[in-house]
């Protein structure tokens, strides 16, 4: 097989590349190791930037998103001194967040991708590529039971963090920064009515968050032990802790209900520069990874593909390259400021174990200037909502 775009992995990144792709009129192939149902049911992020809401309308994929997401103007963080309420468009004019679930906005992607004739292969698994270092790589993937080979001219390394695209780049050529944090979320999705506001809270029990899905289905963390199993999380256990994390919630906050998903999930930052290696570009997790009290984790796969998108057409249309070799610096400018502010959120809120008392005492007062600062509410509402695209 051969196209000009071998896209690996049907996440967010490789599907919102492969759209903006095709209707440039540029060939492109997806390929996807898990099958449709699979990737569509897998419960990950909930809150879109409005750029990425933007990308979905851009992109003709936004209907059901305006019918079920829900517009959500506020963030709350409960804390020891009390609520802190942030007011997003009072301190970003006329900005707020959408939810939306990830696996929701994945659906979209596919639909609109194959509606209009484009191709996803499923179940083809990505497990070489070589040629990188010239002008024609090939990707190596298993399919049907058969080897094959899908050549290209570029290679868009859209596998998510445990890929095999990042692992293509030589290693003396690659650098890692990778902060792994000493614990992390058990995530659940609840057949119960939703808390009434995005609520984060920090509590000397732990983190914990209340967000949802519609207005019956609650999505709801607690921080754990990084290496807990949800066999260590019985549902009255779930319950409770969120009930006493989040401030003796009242019965009429925290619904309790049928728990439909669990899982945990590590919290971890970790950037590898630079995204690109010969006729590869990394998009998304493939690159980088955010700890996900900042929310930002499907929203900088995103950004990023509206670099990389711009830089594949301009290439294709007129063989320049310009784009394409500022592609990792200027995504790399995002992707820090977004690791900033997704680190600055998961040392403000959670419990670490190594915290002396000069450091909680620290953490405290920070949550008392947030709470009496506009410019600290800002400074986060700003992050939130989503920083503003530099032109590249
Ligand atoms: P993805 O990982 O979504 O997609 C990569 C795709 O590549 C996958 O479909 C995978 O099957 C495929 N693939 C991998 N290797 C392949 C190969 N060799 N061949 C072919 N295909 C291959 N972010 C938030 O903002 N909030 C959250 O609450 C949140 N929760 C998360 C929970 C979990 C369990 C995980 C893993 C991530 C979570 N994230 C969250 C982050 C998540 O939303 C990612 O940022 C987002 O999925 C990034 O999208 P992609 O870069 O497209 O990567
Ligand atoms: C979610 O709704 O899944 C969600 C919300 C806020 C976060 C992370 C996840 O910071």
């Amino acid at each position: 097989m051969r196209t000009q775009v071998g896209i690996v992995g049907a996440g967010p990144a490789g599907l919102f590349l492969s759209l903006l792709l095709q209707r440039a009129g540029i060939d492109c192939v997806v390929l996807e190791s898990h099958r449709r149902d699979y990737i569509e049911t897998r419960v990950r992020a909930g809150v879109l930037e409005q750029g990425t809401v933007d990308l979905m309308d851009d992109l003709g994929a936004g209907e059901r998103l305006h019918r079920e997401g829900m517009l959500d103007p506020r963030l709350d963080i409960r804390y020891k001194g009390g609520v802190i309420h942030i007011d997003l468009p009072a301190l970003t004019p006329g900005k707020i967040v959408t939810i939306y679930g990830q696996q929701e906005v994945v659906k979209d992607l596919i639909a609109a991708r194959l509606g209009r004739g484009g191709s996803i292969l499923f179940e083809a698994e990505a497990t070489h590529i070589t040629g990188l270092d010239g002008s024609r790589p090939t990707i190596h993937f298993k399919h049907n039971g058969q080897n094959q080979t899908l050549e290209c001219d570029i290679v868009a390394g859209c596998d998510g963090f445990h890929g095999i695209c990042r692992g293509s780049i030589p290693e003396h050529l690659l650098t890692v920064y990778d902060r792994v944090y000493p614990f992390g979320w058990f995530g659940i999705l609840a057949e119960a009515k939703p808390f009434p506001e995005m609520t984060y809270s920090s509590h000397e029990r732990g983190f914990s968050l209340a967000s949802r899905r519609s207005p019956t289905l609650s999505r709801l963390y607690v921080q754990c032990g990084a290496e807990d199993d949800p066999a260590d999380w019985p549902d009255r256990r779930i319950w409770d802790e969120l009930q006493a994390r989040l401030y003796d919630a009242t019965g009429a906050e925290l619904h309790e209900g049928k728990i439909l998903q669990r899982g945990v999930i590590p919290l971890r930052a970790f950037v590898a520069a630079p995204m690109r290696h010969g006729r590869m570009f990394l998009a998304g997790d493939a690159a980088h990874i955010v700890p996900p009290t900042g929310a930002k984790g499907l929203n900088l796969a995103a950004a990023d593909i509206r670099v990389l998108s711009r830089a594949l057409i301009e290439f294709f249309r007129t063989g320049a390259m310009d784009r394409l070799d500022r592609y990792s610096d200027t995504c790399l400018k995002r992707v820090w400021k977004v690791t900033r502010y997704s680190n600055y959120m998961t040392s403000l809120l959670h419990r670490f174990e190594s915290s002396t008392p000069f450091d909680q005492s620290v953490q405290q007062a920070e949550l008392d200037y947030v709470a009496g600062s506009l410019a600290g509410q800002t400074t986060i509402a700003e992050n939130y909502v989503g920083l503003p695209f530099e032109e590249d």
